[in-house]
Formats: C-alpha cells, structure tokens, sequence
C-alpha cells in the first residue's frame, strides 16, 4: 500500500482516546464472506429479507436455521488475520480503546481482543426465538430442526440481530460514548450502510473526532473521514502498527 500519511501517524501518536467500528470486510481475508460486494457478498447469491429478520425464521424456521448452520460452520473454520491481530497490538498502545463490531463471527476475540462490543450479537449464540433466553452450551440434537430450547421449549436461534431488531442496548450505548469521546476513530471493512452502527462515526466526526476509513472502496462514510487509506484492513492495519513502533 501507499505510504501512510504523516500528519494520521502523528495523529494517532498523539491521541489518547481511540474508538474502532469493524465491518464484514476485515473477516475477508480469513475466508468470511462479506454482505454487500459484488460476487462475492452474501446478499448477492440470498434474499435479505428471507434470511436475516424474524419474520422469515418464523415464516421458514428450517431454511433460516439451515443457512446459519452453514455460516456457523465457515466461521468456526475460520482464523483470524493480521487484521485482527493489528487491533489487538493497537489496543495494547491506547489507555481507552473501544472495539465496536457489526461482525457475528467472533474472530475479534478469538485474535485476542479484549474489549469487544458485538453491536449485532454472535452466531456463536443461540437463544430462545419466542422468551430471547440464552442456551447455555451446543443446540441438543435434532432430525427436525430448529431443535428447541431445553428449558422454554421455544425455538432455538442465532443470537443475532435481524433487520427491523433492536441492538443490544448496553453495547449501543458503549459504542455511542466511545465515538462521542474518541480523538481518532478507525471504521473499517464496513459499507456504511446499516444503521445504527453506521452513524458512529458520523457522531466522532461531530464531536470532532479525526475519522480513518480503512476500505478499498468508498463509502457514503468517505465523505465524514479526515483520511480515506483505500487498502485491505489486512495490509493497512499492519502498516499502522508497524509505523508507529518505529
Ligand atoms: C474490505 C475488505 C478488506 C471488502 N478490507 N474492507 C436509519 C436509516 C435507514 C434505515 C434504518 C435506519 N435505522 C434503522 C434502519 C433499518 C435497518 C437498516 O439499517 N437498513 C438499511 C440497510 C437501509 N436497521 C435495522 O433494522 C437495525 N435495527 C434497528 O435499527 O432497530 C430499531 C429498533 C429499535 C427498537 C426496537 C425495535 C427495533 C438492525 C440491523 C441488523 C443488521 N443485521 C445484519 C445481519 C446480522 C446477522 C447475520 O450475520 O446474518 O448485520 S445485516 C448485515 O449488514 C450484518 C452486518 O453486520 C451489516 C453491515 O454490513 P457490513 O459489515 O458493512 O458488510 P458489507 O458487506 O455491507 O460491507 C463490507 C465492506 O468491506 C465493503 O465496503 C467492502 O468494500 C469492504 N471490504 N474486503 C477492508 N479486505
């Protein structure tokens, strides 16, 4: 990638307060699909609106909870990469740092982040579809799936959050603080386009954050960044830690 600019290195040197919003893009190079690229993203081969609200699991609990089988299975395949593991170096260097993610994989944690607020829960999960109680452990077998919570007997699905659900309200109001407060504020791999998540860093640039997007393409976010670096989070991320050990 092009050089870094001096005047974001120096920035960053000097901030105290760093928040980071992460998108499906910085999952893409450990084999993760994203959502919305060409050919590749999922919503390019599956319908939205047939998968990803509640209406469509109460409509075809089977084919929804199939879907998220598969997905579950590419994330738990997959490892996380030097993007992942960039945040985690950068989150040693800053007193307050706050990891914001719309990603359900995981791959955050399992890099070894330690703050992570998982702002569109994780399909690590599973909870009850009809009393959103928690399933402690693995899904208990079942010829006939969705299986069912062991203590409501309701239907068991991914803790994650569909269109038209409410986000976790304490990650929401976590994230909100941390980009209200934020001296630099990084949005990377996301196409901005989903809200709430996608008005964080609008709110940094507000509350006079320099906001760094990390995205090989531009984004209706592009026009709120102080600096746009067009590269994959997987070779931006790296060079940043690396310039700021020098
Ligand atoms: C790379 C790269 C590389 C590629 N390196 N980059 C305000 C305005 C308009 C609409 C709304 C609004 N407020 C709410 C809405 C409605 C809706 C919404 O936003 N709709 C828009 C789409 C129009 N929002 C909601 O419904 C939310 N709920 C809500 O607001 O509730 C209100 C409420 C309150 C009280 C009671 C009840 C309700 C919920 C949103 C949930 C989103 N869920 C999903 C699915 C999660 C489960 C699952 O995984 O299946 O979340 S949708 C999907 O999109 C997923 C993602 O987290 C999310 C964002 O996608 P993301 O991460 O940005 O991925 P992509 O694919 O879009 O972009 C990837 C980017 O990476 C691209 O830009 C690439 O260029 C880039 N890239 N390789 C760096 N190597």
């Amino acid at each position: 990638m092009d050089d870094l600019p001096a005047q974001l290195l120096d920035a960053l040197r000097k901030a105290r307060r760093v928040a980071v919003l992460t998108g499906a893009g910085i999952s893409a190079e450990s084999g993760v699909p994203t959502f919305r690229d060409a050919q590749t993203g999922l919503w390019a081969k599956y319908e939205p609106t047939q998968l990803a609200t509640p209406e469509a699991f109460a409509r075809d609990p089977r084919l929804v909870w199939e879907w998220y089988a598969w997905r579950r299975e590419l994330c738990s395949a997959a490892k996380p990469n030097a993007g992942h593991l960039a945040l985690v170096e950068l989150e040693k260097r800053f007193a307050d740092f706050t990891l914001t993610t719309q990603n359900v994989d995981g791959l955050h944690l399992l890099a070894g982040s330690r703050r992570v607020l998982e702002l569109h829960g994780s399909i690590r999960r599973y909870k009850c579809f009809d009393t959103g109680r928690l399933l402690e452990g693995e899904p208990p077998h079942c010829d006939n799936p969705p299986p069912r919570h062991p203590q409501t007997g309701g239907m068991l699905r991914p803790d994650v959050v569909w269109f038209g659900e409410a986000l976790p309200e304490a990650a929401l109001m976590e994230s909100l603080r941390a980009a209200r407060e934020a001296d630099i504020y990084l949005t990377i791999g996301t196409s901005a386009l989903v809200y709430p998540a996608a008005a964080l860093p609008i709110e940094a640039q507000r509350a006079g954050a320099t906001v760094v997007e990390i995205n090989p393409t531009e984004t209706p976010c592009s026009k709120f960044a102080t600096f746009s670096l067009r590269g994959k989070a997987g070779e931006v991320l790296p060079a940043i830690v690396q310039a700021l050990g020098e």
